[in-house]
């Protein structure tokens, strides 16, 4: 499709209003009337992402070798130092998975660029990586081209470095930047604005906080008319409704239905998770989220990188319903994506290869309740995007029948609307012929770009029709696949008591669970778990999962666990029910205002039972924030061994991005401090709010 002319998507909607048809409709034979657009239509350069379906983001800058996820902009050039990196490994780790493009963090909020930009001394040039000739947006932008992948730049627009940041000359600098990026490094299918933005940060040396209202300041629609002026083909992760949109979370997972289109009110979080049906803008979802806990690399996360059967998973909830997925690909500070990432993605790869090696539906008859001229039902099995299926108007629940030749076992669905004529289809459900009568066996809302739903168990058949139960207008179907997944195991789930005892199960019946504690691989040949067993001074667990019928092996789980809980106390908090941070209850959330009533922060002060060396600790965000209740975004710590704990905090700090990425936040102190007590405070909210809510605080000893 890249060879449509460039449309803006203001063109779009005006010819779609003016009944003007696009050179697919135009195949209707002159006996039918017409198809027109039903809606909002996509670009053309949204329509080439589209095709795309699942990219790679790659997530490495100066947090690689500080180990943070924000930088606050003061981190000497001199740190980043990635002695082996290897773009070809990198974006071969990402086609290993079938992912169609890269995007790198070119500028993360610390500012430091990963190219020798001619703005700023804070870049690549002045570290000692190839002795500041590096380029590292240029190594790789070369290996994409190589390897056959799109290429995509993330240029935060928050620049915690940057001295004028929050200034007009900022927006300049800004803009300079793009047009770097984006005329020295060929073509560029993806420019990532991300929404993060504000705060405190260095700024030149300054240190303070510095907060600026995005769109007016950076005059948001001129720099996306920026983007598209020198990279026509670049659709932009925006926050104003041009070309792509957030889905709302960092975990994976589109609304179902997620609509590709929007309506003009503004975004929310909730609505860019669902997508607005009818809305009047194609503003398409995309989904990003990383392999891993973090967005960059960190040493204590390895051993517990997404498994395949949860990529999998992933899949099916984003590229399932419609949305891009971005997958995040975190090198370590060698510049390599880890062994166990690389073995993870390229399992992933192989079992979606595996699943569309066959098309079961491949050589069915297609037959059509009712069809257009010029677009029968075998349209949905040429392969071809620009082909498809269309009803008559007015056909009443019109049905498209597969008659497989034979009975055929699938368990996973696809279908695709042609999307240059918009979302028509309102709901579909798919239906199986057994003992002569149609049964239903799922039925949905939506299908867009695509829509590839895994059902809950294979189903055996020789019959298969879509019914289409409600629809805008005729439908125009381009593809409908049967396919079946490979059976994938997913890891052990791994879990400690507040008296230390660890429970292993797993989501699949029919398996054994086999397990080490003492830091091997565990094999087939390790001891069985059969009872909850005591692991009172922590350590690390690692678990296969079995499946008896086939011997199949799941990847490994990994936790490592630290002091156990029973004999830590709450001593006092600045509201009740903080005993639910020490419960090792994930959902149970302390729910408390930020001032206490005392008028200092929030704070809890937790006896641990006896003087240990405090490393840092660990924080699980609230499960369940009730409605004006947020995340923490700063906090101080003081140990000792006096409950009291007179004296400053020995350790301040943030939670970087804990509003967008629920994962644990982990904070390591530069140096250990003994005490038996610990008091945590919170002196602000991720998003401004009055009160907080956390789920659990744990404490790091090693
Ligand atoms: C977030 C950022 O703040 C994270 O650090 C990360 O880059 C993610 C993709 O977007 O909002």
């Amino acid at each position: 499709m890249t060879s449509l002319p460039p449309l803006s998507r203001r063109g779009v909607i005006a010819g779609a209003a003016a009944g003007l048809s696009f050179p697919a409709a135009a195949l209707a034979a002159p006996s039918a009337p017409k198809l027109v657009p039903y809606g909002a239509t996509p670009s053309a350069r949204q329509l080439a992402w589209h095709r795309l379906e699942q990219n790679a983001f790659v997530h490495f800058t100066i947090n690689t070798f500080t180990d943070r996820e924000w930088g606050y902009g003061d981190e000497d050039p001199a740190l980043f130092d990635p002695k082996q990196f290897d773009a070809d490994q990198i974006v071969g780790a990402a086609k290993a998975a079938e992912l169609r493009g890269v995007i790198i963090t070119a500028k993360h909020h610390d500012g430091f660029c990963l190219w020798p930009s001619a703005h700023t001394e804070h870049s690549l040039k002045n570290s000692p990586y190839k002795n500041g000739k590096g380029d590292i947006v240029g190594e790789l932008s070369a290996a994409c081209r190589r390897h056959g992948l799109k290429f995509g730049i993330y240029l935060s627009p928050w620049d915690r470095n940057h001295a004028d940041y929050g200034r007009p000359e900022y927006i300049t600098f800004f803009r300079n930047q793009l047009r770097e990026l984006l005329t020295n490094y060929g073509p560029i299918y993806e420019v990532f604005f991300d929404g993060a933005n504000g705060g405190d940060g260095y700024y030149g040396g300054a240190r303070e906080t510095r907060k600026i209202d995005a769109v007016p300041y950076y005059n948001w629609p001129s720099i996306i008319d920026y983007v598209h002026e020198l990279q026509p083909m670049a659709c932009t992760f925006d926050p104003v409704g041009a070309d792509l949109r957030w889905v709302g979370n960092e975990e994976g997972e589109a609304g179902d239905p997620c609509w590709a289109t929007m309506d003009d009110k503004g975004f929310t979080p909730e609505k860019g998770n669902s997508g607005v049906r009818g809305g009047s803008v194609w503003w398409p979802a995309e989904a990003d989220v990383s392999t891993r806990y973090g967005w960059f690399w960190h040493a204590y996360e390895d051993g517990q990188s997404r498994s395949p059967a949860n990529l999998m998973k992933i899949y099916f909830e984003t590229v399932g319903r419609s949305a891009g997925l971005l997958l995040n690909l975190a090198p370590d500070t060698r510049g390599l994506v880890t062994d166990e990432d690389v073995g993870n993605l390229t399992a992933f790869g192989a079992a979606l290869r595996r699943m569309y090696a066959t098309n079961l539906a491949g050589s069915a008859r297609p037959v059509a309740s009712s069809a257009r001229p010029g677009h029968p039902a075998a349209n949905v099995l040429d392969g071809d995007p620009a082909s498809f299926w269309a009803s008559r108007d007015g056909a009443a629940v019109p049905t498209l029948t597969l008659d497989l030749g034979g009975a055929r076992t699938f368990d996973v669905v696809r279908l695709a609307e042609h999307l240059p004529l918009g979302l028509r289809v309102d709901r579909f459900a798919i239906d199986v012929q057994r003992a002569g009568a149609w049964v239903e066996v799922i039925s949905k809302e939506g299908i867009g770009s695509q829509r590839v739903i895994r059902l809950d168990a294979p189903v055996t058949t020789r019959g298969v029709r879509v019914r289409i139960v409600a629809a805008r207008a005729a439908p125009a179907i381009t593809e409908f696949g049967l396919y079946l997944a490979p059976l994938l195991l997913e890891p052990p789930h791994i879990v400690r008591d507040r008296d230390g005892m660890v429970t292993l199960t797993s989501d699949a019946p029919g398996q054994e669970i086999a397990f080490t504690t003492d830091g091997s691989a565990p094999t087939l040949a390790s001891p069985r778990y059969t009872a909850p067993f005591a692991l009172p001074d922590g350590g690390v667990v690692q678990a296969i999962g079995i499946h008896r019928a086939t011997s199949a092996l799941s990847t490994v789980g990994r936790q490592s666990f630290d002091i156990r809980k029973s004999d830590w106390k709450i001593v006092r908090a600045s509201a009740p029910g903080a005993e639910r941070l020490i419960d090792e209850l994930n959902r149970t959330d302390w729910i408390a205002p930020l001032t206490g009533a005392d008028g200092k922060p929030c704070s809890v002060t937790i006896d641990l039972g006896r003087s240990v060396d405090v490393r840092g600790f660990v924080l699980k965000p609230g499960w369940h924030a009730p409605q004006g209740a947020g995340d923490p975004a700063a906090w101080t710590v003081r140990v000792g061994d006096d409950p009291v704990l007179t004296g400053p905090p020995q350790e301040r700090g943030e939670f970087s991005n804990i509003a967008a990425n629920q994962a644990p936040q982990r904070l390591a102190f530069a140096r250990p401090h003994r005490g038996r007590y610990i008091e945590i405070a919170f002196t602000r909210t991720a998003k401004g709010e009055q009160r907080l809510a956390i789920a659990e605080i744990g404490i790091l000893t090693r």
